[in-house]
């Protein structure tokens, strides 16, 4: 009797273990390290991928909010690994610090994509493939737009031989922050725009306000223009401008980056000039580079977002149809 037990019991374990591979296979299982919540871009990319990966039912999202800390997206990647997931993806705060992790799970055979910023490593296997926009070309556009605009916008009688710029940058030591500045610095090299300050304002809008109240303590009058990383600083600075008793839009020119909701509001009420597009909507591209991953396809190394210019002027017609 006892052994009968046994041998139903064995079996019954045996069926368990069976089912739950097969279903453990049903399913493709997907680690995402996000940065934080930083800005309205963050929000929309974050939005992008949770709602694909629940439309697609063969997906399972493990999703980790790191509240913009480089050590919290290292953590998870680690708890990813440990837990066996088939892909991980993470858009990495910072470009540097991550040959350990990365190694750690190729030592685990698990494959990484790199959504929306890139990583700064020499071996280059570490990852598969990395999509989002092209940063420095978004730094080439904000500033050929600026190029092309700012006499019309601010210095029609052409009295001035001198435009100075403040930047904002984004987040220290991030992608987005290393090539826009640089993009832009190429195309405006040996021109009338000068940077006469540059600093970070974390890509937030409470940070952009604080450091554009800086800059209008220590160069007032002089600024003729804002150049923001993102839109969400470009909108905290509207408001220290305001404060500061001058007009956004007018006695500072102001281009941006993302073209998000609020920065096309902005533009409809001529306070920010012009911002250059940068997708956070890659959440269907992600999920079919982890289906033809797991389908054994050989993903491009690169996969670059499709983006535009949106100046002040087209603003109106556009806000309706924008989706972030
Ligand atoms: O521009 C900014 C965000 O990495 C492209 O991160 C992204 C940037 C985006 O917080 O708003």
């Amino acid at each position: 009797m006892k052994k009968w037990l046994q041998i139903i019991a064995c079996t019954l374990f045996a069926c368990m273990m069976t089912a739950g591979s097969a279903l453990a296979k049903d399913k493709i299982v997907v680690g995402f390290s996000q940065i934080g919540a930083e800005s309205a871009w963050r929000v929309a990319n974050t939005d992008s991928i949770v709602s694909e990966a629940k439309s697609r039912p063969h997906i399972e999202l493990k999703f980790s909010d790191a509240q913009q800390k480089q050590e919290n997206q290292i953590k998870a990647i680690r708890s990813f690994i440990s837990q066996g997931v088939d892909v991980i993806a993470f858009s990495p705060v910072v470009e540097t610090g991550w040959e350990p992790v990365l190694k750690e799970a190729k030592r685990a055979k698990i494959p990484v994509i790199l959504s929306d910023r890139a990583v700064d490593v020499q071996d280059d296997t570490l990852w598969v493939t990395f999509m989002g926009s092209d940063f420095v070309e978004e730094g080439r556009r904000a500033g050929n737009w600026l190029m092309e605009n700012y006499d019309r916008l601010k210095n029609p009688d052409k009295s001035s031989d001198v435009v100075n710029v403040v930047e904002l940058q984004g987040t220290v030591g991030s992608a987005p922050a290393i090539d826009r500045k640089d993009g832009f610095a190429e195309v405006t090299k040996g021109s009338a725009f000068k940077i006469i300050k540059s600093q970070s304002g974390d890509f937030t809008r409470a940070k952009g306000k604080e450091v554009m109240e800086a800059f209008l303590k220590s160069e007032g009058k002089k600024i003729d223009v804002l150049y923001a990383h993102n839109d969400d600083m470009a909108l905290g600075a509207i408001q220290a401008i305001e404060e500061y008793g001058l007009n956004p839009g007018k006695d500072i020119i102001i281009v941006s980056i993302d073209a998000v909701r609020g920065a096309f509001e902005a533009m409809v009420e001529g306070k920010i000039n012009c911002t250059v597009e940068c997708s956070p909507l890659l959440g269907p591209q992600l999920f079919d580079a982890v289906e033809d991953l797991m389908a054994g396809k050989e993903l491009p190394k690169r996969i670059v977002t499709n983006e535009g210019v949106f100046p002040a002027e087209t603003a109106a017609e556009t806000l309706p149809t924008r989706k972030y």
